[in-house]
């Protein structure tokens, strides 16, 4: 039979060589010995791409004829990064690739090099999509991705003077060589229009919702490998087009131009990824964003069901949607409104439908980040959910009544309406009444969650809320991004552990063998190598792999704290030039990370950490001890290249404030020791390897929170009293970093120094600088250093988002893994 319905692809290095060539004479129209890099990635791509249409139609089968749940993951970010060499790693094909491109005069690592990164998310919530899709793939999984196709991804970032300017990224060029158009299930969206309420003819209240437009939703769908290459899921990704009914109606009625104004403005939907890491408040493009991935999602698993179900009881047990934070919160409703009026399910059991079926999960506690829309914008865009979202509501705060009859305050703080003016949806209280599920993402920030964010949610509802702490894949996070240390523990302890990596543990005895040790440092110094390189070509800064790698690469954020790294450096650098004290091991400290165009305050801590960079590297008593690096255009491919180079890894945010972080993970399964806050993941992190393994400093969430209720924190007092903080502050309030553009950084005193300083960079500094002393002086201990590294790793399997993706299925989704059938697997690779 499959001989039948499939072409047989071959995975020999001859097979692969013969489908290159094709691809570059049949798909491209170049001679094979013309070809170009760009020719050749294109070609390989290709070739890969047919293979893994190949098993996720494979896949596609298995998981019909089991007829079992599936689980979809609503987000509006998917931060995939490069694909193809993930993608060889995970069909076993690299080496046989790397030899039929060497036939073509050519090499497998500047082939992958030649690929953009789609960058279709902001940072950790995005790529922690990305990793659960490829875990959910490891694992045999049914779970899907639904996502935008946006045209332009998360912007470049060049630097120019020290300053941040953003360059649109056009990753539509790219997208071809990864996705399939999916035409055939294009599915169509309302929005705007009215409710004319009628009666239905057993005169029943019945609002109908007219006179909308329409846009249609064009799927891609990008296939997602499972290590091993047998089960390839798919990531669907929805375009905005213009609906062609609507077009038709208005071109009949002869208005060519409104037509064609209606086609730029549909477009607009699925143009660009918002460039901020929070919200933007009343941005009605952003909301119709939300709206659009949560009406084409639902329409496509809806429909999915009903090939299979003629009615929907059986809808929570064959289906598992969960909401990356609110952003598709609007699902309650969508869910609500499909069941309701078009499925005609009565209320109260579509209701019961609707909260099986969904599940959310928090980032964040930051109250910036907490999505509320007006409802005079909803009232205009989507009448019929609003309609929805106050009978839900009604429903919920008469519950609450009955619990705590008379308790207005409680009613008013739970209610899903935040009284106005302007009268505002609170997308946090509608997930949360809406979902059978609510998870934080690392221990500590699930435990804010029910004290903090949502105390009375958490009281009426205690076993609604859980747990899920963070993972990362170790397929991209090791095998592709450090393939020499992969080697290295390989060779230690055997494979299989990429897919069990709870096995790294294995590696314990060896961080007391000298030989390991040695090659485990080795592999270290490659990888920073490797990077020196990147970095002077993308800055022109000059580093030494033998100094120190110091490292903090994320999104530019006041509460990820890069202000005090920065002070630390000054510290370091004052101590050496005013005191003579020489740091025992020359160090280099290298930032990455981007920030939002209208976040002015990170924007200038780019420009200070350029700033104290030049000042030192001008200084000649300084320049041979400490060196400051800014790679620009932080994105994953950067992130592979910096990770495996790091020492140290600085994970400082304001405890309470980084819901769990990934880098973090990332960074320690690499090998780097970690200087960070007890904070987010953090706190487990140093469970796992052991506090003697990690640097901890500055203060607990428990106890800022208790100096904020206090209102004792007093910065000028710390001023006053440490004269380290006094000369590193003042130095910032002189023109000592700045003086060519004098006054630029003055600003940053009295900031630094207000009561209402918000995330304690002075409280924390003392400790955080004596950490940083520590740490450096045990560098140069190289058996010491080596010995805390190799423990790291091995302690650290914890954090595969395996683990994590384990936990959401069985105690969220009740998802159980299909794996390939025996004929799957013999009829295959090799
Ligand atoms: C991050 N959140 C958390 N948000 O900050 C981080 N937000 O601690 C956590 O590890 C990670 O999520 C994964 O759980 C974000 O990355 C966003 O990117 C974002 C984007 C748009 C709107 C709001």
């Amino acid at each position: 039979m499959e001989g039948e319905l499939y072409v047989r692809l071959g995975y020999t290095m001859d097979a692969l060589y013969r489908s290159i060539t094709r691809h570059l004479a049949y798909s491209l129209g170049v001679v094979p010995t013309q070809a170009s890099k760009r020719d050749i990635y294109l070609a390989l791509s290709y070739s890969v791409r047919d293979r893994l249409l190949e098993k996720m139609l494979k896949t596609n089968q298995r998981y019909e004829d089991s007829g079992a749940k599936r689980l979809y993951y609503l987000s509006m970010e998917f931060l995939i990064g490069r694909s193809l060499a993930n993608n060889l790693r995970a069909m076993k094909i690299y080496d046989q690739v790397a030899e039929a491109l060497q036939l073509l005069g050519t090499d497998v690592e500047t082939i992958c090099d030649q690929e953009r990164d789609a960058a279709l998310g902001n940072g950790g919530l995005g790529r922690l999509a990305a990793c659960f899709l490829d875990s959910m793939a490891s694992l045999d999984m049914p779970g899907f991705g639904y996502g935008l196709h946006y045209d332009y991804g998360l912007f470049e970032q060049d630097i120019s003077n020290g300053y941040q300017r953003e360059k649109p990224d056009s990753w539509i060029s790219e997208a071809p060589a990864l996705q399939v158009e999916r035409a055939d299930a294009a599915c169509i969206v309302p929005m705007y229009g009215r409710i004319e309420e009628t009666k239905d003819k057993w005169g029943r209240h019945n609002p109908l919702w007219l006179g909308w437009n329409l846009v249609t939703g064009v799927p891609y769908d990008i296939p997602i490998a499972g290590y091993g290459g047998l089960t390839v899921n798919r990531l669907r990704l929805f375009a905005a087009r213009p609906s062609t009914e609507f077009d038709i109606k208005i071109f009949n009625e002869g208005d060519y131009l409104r037509a064609v104004e209606q086609k730029i403005e549909s477009e607009k939907i699925s143009k660009i990824l918002y460039p901020k890491d929070s919200y933007e408040a009343g941005r009605e493009l952003r909301l119709i964003q939300e709206y659009f991935l949560v009406a084409c999602s639902l329409n496509d698993i809806v429909r999915t069901y009903e090939k299979d179900y003629s009615d929907f009881n059986k809808f929570p047990e064959k289906v598992a949607i969960q909401l990356n934070d609110t952003h598709p919160a609007l699902a309650v409703a969508e869910l609500m409104r499909i069941l309701v009026d078009q499925k005609w399910v009565p209320w109260e059991r579509a209701w019961d439908i609707t909260n099986r079926t969904i599940a959310y999960t928090n980032h964040t506690l930051l109250p910036e980040a907490l999505e509320k829309w007006p409802e005079s914008l909803l009232a205009r865009l989507l009448p019929r959910h609003l309609q929805f979202i106050y009978d839900i509501n009604q429903q919920f705060l008469d519950r609450v009544v009955t619990l705590w009859p008379g308790d207005v305050d409680r009613m008013r703080n739970m209610s899903i309406m935040e009284e106005g003016p302007p009268r505002q949806v609170r997308m946090a209280n509608l997930a949360i009444v809406g979902a059978h599920s609510v998870n934080g993402v690392s221990a500590l920030h699930t435990d804010l969650i029910k004290k903090s964010l949502a105390p009375n949610f958490f009281e009426m509802w205690p076993e609604r809320f859980n747990n899920k702490t963070n993972g990362i894949t170790p397929r991209r996070w090791l095998c592709v991004a450090n393939p020499n240390l992969h080697d290295l523990i390989e060779d230690a302890i055997g494979p299989g552990f990429v897919t069990d990596l709870e096995r790294l543990r294995e590696l314990e005895p060896f961080a007391e063998d000298p030989a390991f040790c040695e090659k485990f440092m080795q592999v270290k110094h490659g990888n920073k190598e490797r990077l020196k390189d990147v970095i002077f070509n993308t800055t022109v800064v000059e580093v030494d792999p033998a100094s120190l790698f110091d490292v903090q690469v994320k999104r530019i954020h006041e509460y990820k704290r890069q202000l005090m790294n920065v002070l630390g450096i000054i510290w370091e650098y004052l101590a050496l030039t005013e005191d003579g004290v020489e740091p025992v091991s020359p160090k280099t400290f290298i930032f990455a990370g981007k920030a939002a165009p209208g976040y002015w305050a990170a924007k200038q801590l780019i420009k200070l950490i350029h700033n104290v960079g030049n000042t030192i590297e001008d200084d000649p008593r300084a320049r041979d001890f400490l060196k400051v690096a800014f790679a620009p255009n932080f994105r994953v491919t950067l992130a592979e290249q910096i990770i495996p180079a790091a020492d140290i890894s600085q994970q400082i945010s304001t405890a309470g404030f980084e819901a769990s972080g990934t880098g973090n993970m990332k960074f320690a399964l690499n090998g780097a020791l970690t200087i960070g806050t007890m904070d987010g993941a953090n706190i487990e992190i140093s469970q796992k390897v052991g506090r003697e393994n990690i640097y901890i400093c500055g203060l607990t969430a428990y106890e800022i929170e208790k100096m904020k209720r206090a209102g004792s924190y007093k910065p000028k007092a710390m001023y006053d009293k440490h004269p380290m903080i006094k000369r590193v502050v003042d130095s910032l309030a002189s023109d000592r970093f700045c003086p060519r553009e004098s006054g630029l950084f003055a600003w940053l005193k009295d900031y630094l120094l207000a009561d209402n300083e918000m995330f304690f960079h002075l409280a924390d500094l003392e400790s955080y600088v004596k950490t940083r002393e520590l740490s450096t002086q045990e560098y140069v201990d190289k058996t010491l250093w080596a010995k805390k590294a190799i423990l790291n790793v091995a302690r650290v399997g914890h954090f595969s988002s395996d683990r994590t993706i384990r936990q959401y299925a069985e105690e969220i989704w009740d998802l159980v893994a299909i794996p390939p059938t025996e004929a799957e697997k013999s009829g295959k690779l090799k």
